[in-house]
């Protein structure tokens, strides 16, 4: 009967966070999956999810199930973080907004119901992007192509490439955007290069699909906002995908969110209508737990002062390790260039490793990244960058 049936390959990132777990060798170092550990190299419960949690704990009640968009409070509080409380989109009613099964999940629902309203359109990722984005896609029915967006030679954005490739994209293709810190390069548009790109997103009838998986990681809370209020202000309609894995470090509860800003709110009440058909028609409704904890965070002032603190800790420890490893490298490979290290932002850095050197880091010094050459900085700590410096120079 399943004869026919491949055999997977694993997954580019998954599967090799797996591999990692199954090493038997004590002095491996993960660097490969987008998950942020602490400086002990655990994997954190911040403080403000622990206190949401245990409050929620102590009044223990019924588990209906959750309306298909998920809980209205939690709902708006994403609507608030991710566009301001005070926005003009906002107060319009033209956001429709989801809970979804984190980011993952809201990239799913908005894939199928824009395979369902725009059948001939075309999905657009960056060159390159995070592996997911194409799966996803491609899982909907949509062809996915690439517009140019890494200049390897530079370590730095191609910008002038990006925007004549989506310039002379047909109306209606749907163009996938990083709102910031991009996985896996590091590399963002700036707030100029955004008031460029805004323009040809809108006078060419292209549908923006941002995905913010890394907020708080780059310049803040509200600065990594910057692209999805700009576009908002634009009356550019768009989607954004949100997750909240990272930025809690809620990983397994799965918490993210879908918004689509329409023109008015007509649309936006038609557009909910069929995101919630599409979620019926996926899982039914989202798990209630992971969404609370980040709802009481998130609109309690005391918990959210605690969060974006902690948050803004998480980042400057990665800042740190950026320092280290890149002190480290240029002490013991001199005349390198290793600057990348420093000014690519959020988890990631793009390394230029190739797969065989990737391989041989791991195979021969116990150390993880991606076969893409991307490495999780935040993996890094004091206990672990020297070797990680000596194991990157010696494959260099
Ligand atoms: N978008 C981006 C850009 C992203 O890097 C991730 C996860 C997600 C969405 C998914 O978020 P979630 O809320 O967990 O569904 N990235 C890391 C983990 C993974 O591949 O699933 C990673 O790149 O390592």
């Amino acid at each position: 009967m399943f004869q026919h049936v491949d055999a997977y390959p694993g997954d580019p990132i998954l599967t090799l966070n797996e591999d990692f777990q199954k090493d038997p060798r004590t002095n491996k170092i993960n660097l490969s999956i987008g998950i942020y550990f602490d400086d002990l190299g655990r994997l954190p419960v911040m403080a403000a999810v622990r206190e949401a949690e245990s409050a929620m704990l102590s009044s223990i009640g019924p588990k209906p199930y959750q309306p298909m968009t998920g809980a209205i409070n939690y709902c708006e509080a994403v609507q608030h973080l991710l566009f301001g409380a005070d926005s003009e989109a906002l107060r319009s009613g033209r956001i429709a907004t989801l809970q979804t099964l984190g980011g993952s999940g809201a990239l799913k629902v908005g894939a199928d119901f824009l395979k369902r309203y725009f059948p001939d359109s075309q999905v657009w990722v960056s060159d390159p992007t995070w592996d997911n984005h194409r799966a996803i896609f491609e899982g909907a029915g949509f062809v996915v192509n690439t517009y140019p967006y890494y200049d390897a030679e530079r370590g730095g954005l191609n910008f002038a490439a990006m925007l004549d490739a989506i310039k002379a994209l047909p109306r209606h293709s749907v163009v996938l955007l990083h709102a910031c810190c991009h996985n896996p390069t590091g590399v963002d548009l700036s707030a100029a290069q955004w008031a460029e790109l805004i323009p040809v997103l809108r006078e060419g009838g292209l549908l923006p699909y941002l995905d913010i998986a890394y907020q708080g990681f780059g310049d803040g809370i509200v600065e990594d906002t910057h692209a999805i209020r700009a576009l908002a202000d634009a009356d550019v309609p768009f989607f954004v995908a949100n997750s909240f894995s990272k930025s809690f470090s809620l990983y397994g509860e799965r918490v993210g969110g879908l918004s689509v800003v329409c023109p008015d709110k007509d649309q936006a009440g038609r557009v909910f209508g069929q995101l919630m058909f599409a979620v019926r028609r996926n899982y039914s409704s989202p798990p209630t737990h992971g969404g609370q904890i980040v709802a009481r965070v998130l609109r309690t002032p005391a918990l959210y002062k605690l969060w974006s603190d902690e948050l803004a800790g998480m980042c400057e420890r990665i800042q740190a390790m950026r320092r280290r490893l890149h002190d480290g490298l240029v002490q013991r490979v001199p005349g390198r260039d290793f600057s990348y290290f420093l000014t690519q932002r959020g988890m990631f850095s793009y390394t230029g490793l190739s797969a065989e050197q990737a391989d041989v880091l791991r195979e021969q010094h116990g150390v993880y990244v991606l076969r893409s050459g991307r490495m999780c900085v935040a993996g890094l700590n004091n206990g672990n960058v020297d070797r990680v410096a000596e194991a990157l120079a010696a494959v260099l």
